[in-house]
């Protein structure tokens, strides 16, 4: 899954795709280098993000989506069924839902209605002060209960279960170990039944285990680290900006373990 943040202020490359020719370019570009869905954003989840209004957040997807979402396969990055309903009217053919459901009583009825697939991502808080101090009882068996209910709740809305993954939130009210734990153990997800999808791209906690502990963001190599380690631990679906390096990275990881 390729990124594209249509977005000021996004913590990786807020700023660069917000002129719709720019951000058309780079999707395509994604798509070219093997991303199999493009996810499109327009709004920022950084921790201290502030929110933006539906309006505001279809401005700036939806020149976008006019272009691309019937020429390549394209996610929707939104909690907001009035841009969810849009982008699918597009052409968009899944949701991810960073907050699982919670922010939008509609969304689930967006969903069903237009037979969308869905990604439930785990966040403990939100954005504005999630990083503040994330507490767990255990991190990876939260997540799951967490995940597990959310999964009841989509179904019980009308999405069947076959076009739902789950995703543990990398960095959504989560400590640098935390992440690492939920990669480690990522077969307690696993055992829900459905694919998981891994988002640790560029994020901070790659720049700290590297030894800056003010970091903002994780470099390529990192990132192509953390993706190659998810994909050991049974991820399929890998959330990337640098979709030309993943893909290289994972094909090289795939080789290793096809059986010849
Ligand atoms: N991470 C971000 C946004 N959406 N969705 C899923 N399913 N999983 C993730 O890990 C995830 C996500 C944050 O990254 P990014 O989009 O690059 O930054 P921003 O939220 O600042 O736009």
């Amino acid at each position: 899954m390729g990124v594209l943040n249509v977005t000021p202020d996004s913590f990786s490359d807020g700023g660069r795709f917000v002129a719709a020719g720019a951000a058309i370019e780079h999707a395509r570009r994604l798509a070219h280098e093997g991303a199999a869905i493009v996810d499109v954003g327009g709004e920022s989840t950084r921790p201290g993000a502030a929110p933006v209004s539906a309006d505001e957040e279809l401005d700036r997807v939806s020149a976008v989506l006019e272009v691309i979402a019937r020429e390549i396969p394209v996610s929707i990055d939104t909690s907001k069924s009035a841009v969810a309903r849009s982008a699918l009217e597009l052409g968009a053919e899944m949701v991810n839902d960073v907050t699982a459901l919670r922010a939008d009583p509609e969304l689930a009825g967006v969903v069903a209605e237009h037979g969308a697939y869905l990604c439930l991502m785990h966040m403990q808080g939100e954005p504005r002060t999630m990083q503040v101090a994330p507490r767990y009882d255990d991190v990876v068996s939260d997540v799951a209960a967490f995940l597990a209910e959310r999964l009841e709740h989509a179904v019980a809305r009308g999405i069947p279960e076959a076009r739902i993954c789950l995703d543990p939130g990398i960095g959504f009210g989560k400590t640098v170990e935390q992440n690492l734990e939920l990669v480690r153990r990522l077969d307690v997800l696993l055992a829900l039944g459905r694919p998981v999808c891994v988002g640790f791209s560029r994020k901070s906690s790659l720049g700290r285990i590297l030894g800056d502990p003010d970091a903002k963001t994780g470099s390529v190599p990192a990132s192509l680290g953390a993706a190659v380690a998810a994909f050991e631990h049974g991820a399929s679906l890998l959330r990337v900006h640098d979709v030309r390096e993943t893909v290289e990275a994972l094909t090289i990881a795939a080789a290793v373990d096809a059986a010849p």
